[in-house]
């Protein structure tokens, strides 16, 4: 095989990867950059910037002005207003695992609280020896660990679970109630293990301290093994969008169990099934059972680079295949990426350190021939779990039913390079 070829994606495994990434190699730089022509002009002027002062900088930074139209997408349109709103994380704008804080997805129930980090107060009662007040100062006194973990919104990729046609939307607006944070803060075990625990104590109640005092049950063993109190997130104090100034936070469950602006936490021998987990956050299966307290979020993965409503630059050529895979169980074991609607598959690169529920940054190098293509990404995680099809995924569950939607993102590149978001 010249090394002018690039092989179609097949199931081969590994020798494919390598065709693939030597292709990707040979042609990779070379052919992605513009030819340089040398312009009489070039030795002559200097770009302005280097011939004159710069612009004074900003006591806390921000990004580009020509970057600021990367944003977070709400949902209703009016969000600023008090009450229900989503506000969707740019994914297909992002490169890395970490989302910058200012574009880390949110959902809240009821608007945002305005709460005065002074006078909050975190309280743990009910089935514990001694009863603990907290306030701030006292809990930043705690030793405090660091975790890079995902969060994802049960609800997360409805538009997918639920509409008929495929909706011709970005990333963002299909899939972006996903995020990745470096969370900083003390584990739950340390504030129970001062408290005590009473024989009988087996669920605790979060709360929070926003308007319809959000609240969910969760198993008191779960809260011991990995539960976090979390205080900073990338390093500074919670965004008020994220709970400032504290949030529960429970790796790899759904979103809605890591309660924000947290100031209770009641240990019971049972769950309390408060509107948050009886009413929402509960789901029909195709049987008509109901699935109740399903907190894990499953093994995902979506292809960034290129995705919904992007146009190919060139209508052929190199171009890398970029995506994020997460799993709410553990660490991802491979992905795979097809580009003929999941004919074939290829086995992507796995960047950096792959990290316990965390995202994890997944790269394919491709030789666009120019032709209609579908592409697909599918993850495995260290426990085998893997994505379903859409259509495995809807004979699971009830007709309306949309959370933990967790099927196979396909993407359609058009011969005009225009990219679509597909059933396939
Ligand atoms: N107190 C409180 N906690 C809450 C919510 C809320 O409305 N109020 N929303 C929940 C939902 S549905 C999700 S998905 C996550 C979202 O967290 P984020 O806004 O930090 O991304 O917070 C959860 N915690
Ligand atoms: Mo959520």
């Amino acid at each position: 095989m010249g090394k002018d070829r690039v092989p179609a994606p097949d199931n081969r495994g590994a020798p494919q990867r390598r065709a693939f990434l030597r292709a990707g190699l040979a042609i990779g730089t070379a052919s992605v950059a513009g030819s340089l022509r040398a312009e009489p002009s070039l030795g002559a002027g200097m770009p302005g910037s280097m011939t004159s002062l710069g612009a004074a900088d900003l006591p806390y930074g921000r990004p580009a002005a020509t970057e600021q139209a990367v944003q977070r997408v709400a949902h209703p349109t009016a969000p600023q207003t008090a009450g229900f709103a989503i506000w969707r994380s740019p994914l297909q704008s992002q490169r890395g695992i970490i989302t910058p804080s200012g574009l880390h997805f949110s959902v809240h129930h009821n608007g945002l609280p305005v709460i005065a980090p002074e006078r909050h107060e975190l309280m743990i009662h009910g089935l514990v020896k001694r009863p603990l007040r907290f306030d701030l100062e006292r809990l930043m006194r705690y030793p405090m660990v660091n975790r890079i973990h995902f969060l994802e919104c049960a609800g997360n990729s409805a538009a997918n679970a639920l509409s008929p046609t495929a909706r011709n939307d970005t990333l963002g607006d299909l899939a972006g109630e996903v995020s990745c944070s470096e969370w900083t803060g003390v584990p739950l075990s340390y504030l129970f293990n001062e408290s005590g625990l009473q024989d009988r104590a087996k669920w605790v109640v979060a709360e929070g301290a926003d308007g319809g005092s959000h609240a969910r049950s969760l198993p008191l063993s779960a809260l011991l093994k990995d539960g976090m109190l979390a205080l900073y997130q990338n390093g500074e104090r919670l965004r008020p969008s994220q709970g400032y100034p504290l949030r529960l936070f429970m790796p790899g469950f759904e979103g809605n169990v890591s309660v924000k602006w947290l100031h209770r936490l009641e240990v019971t021998d049972q769950p309390a099934y408060t509107k948050d987990e009886s009413g929402l956050y509960t789901q029909v299966l195709a049987n008509g059972q109901i699935e109740r307290f399903a907190f894990h979020m499953d093994v995902k993965s979506v292809i960034t680079h290129p995705s919904g409503r992007q146009t190919m630059p060139e209508p052929r050529g190199f171009y890398e295949i970029a995506g994020l895979a997460w799993s709410g169980h553990g660490r991802i074991a491979k992905v795979e990426v097809s580009t003929d609607g999941g004919t074939t598959w290829a086995p992507a690169l796995l960047h950096g350190q792959v990290l316990d529920r965390a995202f994890t940054r997944f790269t394919l190098p491709w030789q666009w021939d120019g032709k209609k293509a579908t592409l697909m990404s599918r993850a495995t995680d260290e426990l085998g779990r893997t994505q379903p099809t859409r259509t495995e995924w809807k004979r699971k569950y009830a007709m309306q039913s949309f959370h933990h939607y967790n099927a196979m993102q396909a993407w359609r590149v058009g011969s005009d390079g225009r990219v679509e978001n597909v059933y396939a």
